[in-house]
């Protein structure tokens, strides 16, 4: 459930006096919730824009490279802020085109865009009333530079998006100065800072354009509290009546991964960079922000004259598949030039990502996360109602695709898009569906897609079954329950961790056959916190139960244990589920790895 603010907003003056009282909040029942989010969760795939003053440095000050983000040259420069404002009249986009601009996103195919209004550096793109001097009026541009673009998205029928940044490293009252601000002077106040700058920007950019969405950042330091970030959340919603507020307006994020942890503000996780491993489950809404330019080494979200490396259309294409197929969206990153144009290297590939996402489009807009929970041989899969799209990395001709535990009959299946070649075959082995692409298969570049038309909604059963005699359980195969127990990945190994309330647990859905079972587990826990208890159960019947030793004096080090055994009378079906005790240090355990070996069949006589 989500919080939003009741108050009716016809009423609010423009720019409210930001000592009003926070207006009231109500709880917002699901349909409500269902309703306000329906655009962001068809959409699939936006559109994120990182421009300002740092894209005329480029990522060079005084003729040096000043490596890392281009947006945050001031910092990494070390920059004063009486020198970064050289930099004021020199951002005179003489070739901005936001009718161009919104014609190319809505050609690649894009839903929504979500531009910075003001970065890191505190510049305002807007013509701001309560900050003369740093704004697009004060600049070379002459002009605000975010009206104009919220009227051409909306032309061709897109979403505007605001970014705005928390934190601010030249605003006098902002909380945690940089010793590089040598542009302010007293004491700083992030209660005036707060209410009286940050309340009236945000009201100032609610009248302009009106956002759709609020994309906060930077919420990070001390200063900026819980009590503000729920202030600041229940007033966008009271400015702007439906507006999808991101997680980083409060305290919750909880880091790249873009979580939220519980009793915290925000309607969409923003993982930054990576995709969930599994998602973010049923009903959590979410969104990868990923940058498409990158220098070597690291990534960048404002334009540098030294990008070295553009993400290709294959690689947009693998990203949104992948994001759709886990039930969020993709939020690609370009950076304007200073002159105010799209990097002439992203052009094409938006454009074929348009081109293939035109033919595709309805295996990714508005589509639902794949029903199946572990990961498919061949690649993703999305679904829609009765319909189930398989998207295939690399598709060769006559190339089996297999869908564990799909129980539905197969009524048909098609190529989508410019795939050539004769219909698909399909059949069943077992348990599993099968698909057969056919033998004359012409694929797509990009990625091939199959359309399956099912005899309902898919019902698949994602229980797993053991292989020769092991039944090996994975975290990215676990359903993890409880606030924090997450999927980690370090070197290319996943771990369940993150252990640090006793009361989650992880569960895996497993058929086990009869027989005497042997539960071993790969796990990790540092010196110190070692002496949790671990309990393995399947239903409510507890298997076995161990005592944590430690493997290293990190949390990265695991080692091999033995559980425990058992023996089942019968074969049986059902929830195999991982659960402590107690905790006795930092954290449970991390897991890498649960695995059930055979040792003796049913039915053997002794
Ligand atoms: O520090 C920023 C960064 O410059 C960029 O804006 C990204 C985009 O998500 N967010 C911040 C880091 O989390």
């Amino acid at each position: 459930m989500t919080i939003i603010a009741a108050l009716c907003v016809a009423a609010l003056p423009l720019l409210q006096d930001a000592a009003t009282p926070v207006p009231a909040v109500q709880v917002e029942t699901k349909e409500q919730r269902d309703a306000r989010m329906a655009w962001f969760r068809e959409a699939r795939f936006g559109i994120f824009l990182h421009w300002g003053l740092y894209s005329v440095a480029g990522g060079q000050w005084d003729g040096q490279r000043v490596n890392d983000c281009g947006e945050w040259i001031q910092n990494f420069g070390n920059i004063p802020t009486s020198r970064y404002q050289q930099l004021l009249p020199r951002f005179a986009p003489t070739k901005y085109e936001p009718e161009r601009w919104a014609r190319l996103f809505k050609a690649a195919g894009a839903r929504y865009v979500v531009a910075t209004t003001k970065h890191h550096d505190g510049f305002c793109l807007w013509d701001s009333a309560v900050n003369d001097d740093w704004d697009a009026k004060a600049a070379g541009a002459g002009r605000d530079l975010l009206s104009p673009l919220a009227r051409a998205l909306r032309a061709q029928g897109l979403k505007f998006g605001a970014y705005y940044s928390i934190l601010d490293w030249r605003h006098p009252d902002y909380g945690a100065r940089p010793k590089f601000n040598d542009h302010a002077k007293g004491e700083p106040d992030m209660r005036r800072y707060v209410d009286g700058y940050m309340l009236p920007q945000l009201a100032e950019l609610a009248a302009s354009c009106k956002p759709d969405y609020l994309w906060f950042d930077g919420g990070w330091d001390a200063c900026y509290t819980h009590e503000m970030g729920m202030q600041v959340d229940d007033r966008v919603r009271a400015l702007i009546p439906g507006v999808v507020v991101n997680n980083r307006v409060d305290k919750g994020f909880t880091g790249m991964d873009g979580r939220t942890a519980p009793g915290f503000r925000g309607d969409c996780g923003t993982p930054e960079q990576e995709i969930p491993e599994n998602g973010f489950g049923a009903g959590v809404d979410w969104e990868t922000c990923y940058s498409m330019m990158k220098i070597p080494g690291k990534w960048t979200w404002g334009w540098r004259s030294d990008v070295t490396e553009w993400s290709t259309a294959r690689q947009i294409v693998d990203l949104l598949v992948e994001c759709s197929s886990k039930g969020g969206n993709l939020l690609l990153n370009i950076g304007p030039t200073p002159e105010g144009e799209i990097p002439t290297q992203a052009i094409e590939p938006l454009e074929s990502t348009g081109a293939w996402l035109g033919r595709h489009a309805e295996a990714i807009h508005g589509t639902q996360a794949s029903p199946f929970a572990r990961k498919l041989e061949f690649g993703h899969a999305t679904r829609r109602g009765a319909r189930l799209y398989l998207f295939v990395a690399d598709a060769k001709p006559g190339q089996m695709l297999r869908l564990p535990g799909l129980a539905n009959e197969i009524v048909a299946a098609d190529l989508l898009g410019s795939a050539a070649g004769s219909d698909p075959a399909f059949g069943r082995r077992g348990r599993d569906a099968l698909v057969f692409l056919p033998a004359d298969l012409r694929p797509d570049p990009l990625r091939t897609v199959v359309a399956l038309l099912l005899d309902g909604e898919p019902r698949v059963s994602n229980r797993i079954a053991p292989d020769a005699g092991r039944l090996v359980l994975l975290p990215e195969d676990a359903t993890l329950h409880g606030p924090e127990l997450r999927v980690e990945r370090r070197g290319g190994r996943a771990n369940i961790g993150y252990w640090l309330d006793p009361a989650a647990w992880a569960s895996w859905e497993v058929e086990l056959p009869a027989g005497e079972w042997e539960l071993k587990a790969q796990l990790g826990c540092k010196r110190g916190s070692e002496g949790s208890v671990l309990e393995v159960l399947f239903g409510d019947e507890l298997l076995v139960e161990h005592v944590v030793q430690a493997s290293g004096d990190d949390w990265e080090t695991g080692a091999t244990a033995t559980l425990g055994e058992w023996r089942a009378q019968a074969p049986a079906s059902g929830t195999l589920r991982l659960r402590a005790r107690n905790k006795r240090g930092e954290a449970v355990a991390n897991i890498w790895r649960l695995e059930l070996v055979v040792r003796e069949p049913a039915g053997t006589v002794k």
